[in-house]
């Protein structure tokens, strides 16, 4: 094993010693290990990602705040736990890299959802949250991603990046950018609503891929919420937008054939249903504007794809060539088919108001 790992480990107050220590999981922005005791424990160890994380202090305060308020009233091993440093940290700091550490939860997660059955669990999951973190003051907590799911400021910083052309790939992305623009009267739609106090402001996790639920491995029912870094205040439509953008779409979000890539209106219907029933605080607007959340998470995120793709591969990890533009591409096609499908979904949202 890795001697400075080994430091960083040594630091965190874990029960036995560590034996294994293997890199983990398919996140894109910290990096993630499975370590493993001489004592049968395992944990998650993580090296959180302090460019797109600017304050870790602020990140894992809003972090240890949020788990400690959904601990209160749940089993055991249902909500992250971090495993505090020897002298009291939630984490450390190791030659100018942030650590954490937390208890593996054992499951599995999924990256495409296998069943409606299985997406419908997912939504009771990220709907009890969304419902039991209502009693949650979201002022308390930080903004430690400003303008996260801020479309229109998406888009801004799109126009930066394409108008500098400063890697000369443009010319590899004609007509993505025009996809791109041809919906920018879009980005307002929801945060104008927000400003105007037609949508309520939530806590969210912001972060609500199907990947991030671990569910039982044989019970197949959710477990966990994972993932929370995240968490700040936002609009309920950008979580509910999101896990369906992933986890209603038909292929893997960096999938090169792009006629695998629809949204199936049947997981639609399966996490609309399962939403709306495990979070009763909704309002009527917040069900109305369903379809609008789903494509323009959908819209946002191969926006982000494309201005990394521009922009020289800087936020997002690639592992080949053109790989945020084949992702922006991906994305850009499951946008036109919610067009397609978009009174279907309407409809099937009217059954569940
Ligand atoms: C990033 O690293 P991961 O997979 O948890 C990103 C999300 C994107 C997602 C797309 C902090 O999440 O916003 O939807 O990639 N997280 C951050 O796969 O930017
Ligand atoms: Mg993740």
């Amino acid at each position: 094993m890795d001697k400075d790992i080994l430091n960083v480990i040594d630091r965190f107050a874990i029960e036995g010693t560590p034996i294994e220590c293997a890199p983990y999981g398919a996140g894109h922005i910290n990096r993630t290990f499975l370590v493993i005791t001489d004592t049968g424990h395992k944990y998650i160890l993580q090296k959180i990602n302090d460019h797109v994380f600017r304050d870790v202090a602020a990140l894992m305060e809003n972090i240890i705040s949020v788990t400690k308020f959904l601990q209160k009233d749940s089993e055991p091993g249902t909500v992250l736990r971090f495993i505090g440093t020897k002298d009291g940290s939630s984490y450390t700091e190791y030659n100018g890299e942030y650590w954490r550490i937390m208890d593996y939860i054992e499951g599995i997660c999924f990256q495409v959802s296998e069943t409606p059955e299985d997406f419908y669990n997912a939504a009771l999951a990220f709907g009890d949250f969304q419902q039991r973190l209502s009693g949650f003051d979201a002022s308390s907590l930080h903004e430690t991603i400003p303008d996260f799911h801020n479309t229109a400021d998406r888009y801004r910083k799109f126009h930066e990046v394409y108008r500098a052309d400063r890697m000369d790939r443009n010319k590899t992305a004609l007509a993505e950018i025009q996809f791109a623009l041809e919906r920018e009267e879009l980005a307002d739609v929801l945060t104008g609503q927000l400003r105007e106090g037609l949508l309520p402001l939530r806590v969210t996790h912001n972060d609500t891929k199907l990947n991030n639920v671990r569910f039982d491995k044989v019970t197949r029912r959710p477990l966990a919420l994972l993932d929370l870094d995240t968490v700040m205040p936002g609009l309920s439509l950008y979580d509910y937008g999101d896990a369906v953008r992933c986890g209603a779409a038909t292929a893997d979000e960096d999938e090169k054939d792009l006629s695998k890539m629809e949204m199936s209106l049947e997981m639609f219907e399966a996490f609309t249903r399962g939403f709306i029933e495990a979070c009763p605080d909704l309002t009527r607007r917040e069900k109305e504007m369903m379809p609008m959340g789903v494509k323009i998470i959908a819209l946002e995120l191969g926006l982000r794809f494309l201005t990394d793709h521009l922009d020289g591969d800087n936020y997002f990890a690639i592992h080949r060539e053109g790989h945020n533009l084949d992702r922006a591409r991906t994305q850009f096609k499951l946008v036109s088919d919610i067009e397609k499908k978009w009174d279907m979904m309407h409809a099937i949202v009217a059954k569940y108001m």
